[in-house]
């Protein structure tokens, strides 16, 4: 399994908006640090830094605006004279009362237009480690064999994560949808549909907005139910795409305290449904906020649970992008991701 990883998260640290309080991010360069020496430590393959983005393939996610709003708004913000390190936004075109496609000149105007949540801002380093975590994910998805089975797989160790990012919105701790330009990449690079299958605590609401009008993306999502959970307003189980895209989403919301019985069943279930659906390559939204020690979600997954959900996982046979995504008990971060990774792995390698 190739491992691509970018220094460049580094100088992305910014605050966010948790309960009424502005705090250091629980999304923080301490996360990648500790995912990559233990997949250092793991021996799983090859680590490399990525190739150069490709801005087309970005610009073919995301909209072009919305890219060129992520390169150049601390600039601006910087120029406006303001003390904050971090630019974020405190107004929101909010349900039914906004004028559509009025998109507003100012830059303040702008980070509400662009964003869904406060929970994260635009600090000096975001833009260069968002465009390398990006870059992570489409040199991993460039790695493997779209003739192969799960043997062929590569880990893209991407931070800021991406899931969240939708077509020209950032929250949630993600900027640009890492996941969804890998199998976009892997589309271009000719798979006639790619299984997107996201196992974070949160449902993959940017995932879903990108790709929810699409019949060559099978998204699947496992998350805590929205009517309890952050993002709050999708992930309902009674969303399945729309037009073309019809039948192509599918969410399995779950209850607090999940725990891997319970978790497995429901992924068991979710995979089955791809199998159904004909694809030829897998990228997972690799989250695991599902631990049970997660400071910020409530499932309860245990540390030598993780192996278990990487094998289910190279079941599906198919060559895999395995994308980083939350987890933020920093501790056990490590661990947990290179457990999946190891599942991941022996599996595949024992079905050849
Ligand atoms: C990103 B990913 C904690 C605030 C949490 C939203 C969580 C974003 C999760 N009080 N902010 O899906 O892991
Ligand atoms: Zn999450």
């Amino acid at each position: 399994m190739l491992i691509v990883s970018s220094d460049a998260h580094r100088a992305h640290h910014a605050v966010e908006l948790d309960t009424g309080e502005l705090i250091p991010s629980w999304e923080h360069p301490g996360r990648a640090d500790a995912v990559s020496a233990a997949v250092a430590g793991a021996d799983l393959g090859t680590m490399v830094g990525p190739d150069p983005l490709d801005r087309s393939l970005v610009d073919r996610v995301h909209d072009p605006v919305y890219v060129e709003f992520l390169e150049t708004a601390h600039e601006r913000w910087v120029a406006e004279g303001h003390r904050a390190p971090g630019a974020m936004g405190f107004a929101w075109p909010a349900r039914g009362a906004a004028s559509p496609d009025r998109r507003p000149d100012d830059l303040l105007g702008q980070l509400g237009w662009h964003s869904f949540a406060a929970d994260c801002s635009i600090v000096a380093g975001t833009w260069a480690a968002a465009a390398d975590a990006a870059a992570c994910a489409q040199t991993a998805a460039d790695a493997v064999d779209l003739a192969a089975g799960a043997e062929s797989s590569a880990f893209a160790l991407c931070r800021p994560p991406g899931h969240h990012a939708g077509v020209d919105t950032f929250g949630g701790y993600c900027y640009l949808n890492n996941a969804a330009i890998a199998a976009q990449r892997l589309l271009d690079r000719g798979a006639t549909r790619v299984a997107l299958v996201d196992v974070d605590f949160h449902h993959g609401n940017g995932t879903q907005e990108l790709f929810s009008d699409r019949d060559d993306v099978a998204f699947c999502s496992i998350h805590g139910d929205p009517t309890w959970a952050f993002p709050w307003f999708s992930g309902h189980a009674g969303e399945t795409g729309v037009g073309a895209g019809e039948g192509f989403t599918l969410n399995l919301p779950l209850d607090r305290g999940a725990t891997l019985e319970v978790w497995l069943d429901a992924l068991g279930g979710g995979l089955d449904w791809v199998r159904g659906h004909g694809c030829d390559a897998l990228v997972v939204s690799l989250g695991v906020d599902t631990f049970e020690g997660d400071p910020i979600s409530e499932f309860a997954l245990g540390t030598d649970d993780f192996p278990a959900v990487g094998a289910a996982l190279a079941g599906l046979g198919l060559p895999t992008v395995l994308v980083l995504e939350g987890g933020y008990a920093t501790d056990e971060l490590g661990a947990n991701v290179a457990g999946v990774l190891t599942g991941f792995a022996t599996t595949a390698a024992a079905s050849i």
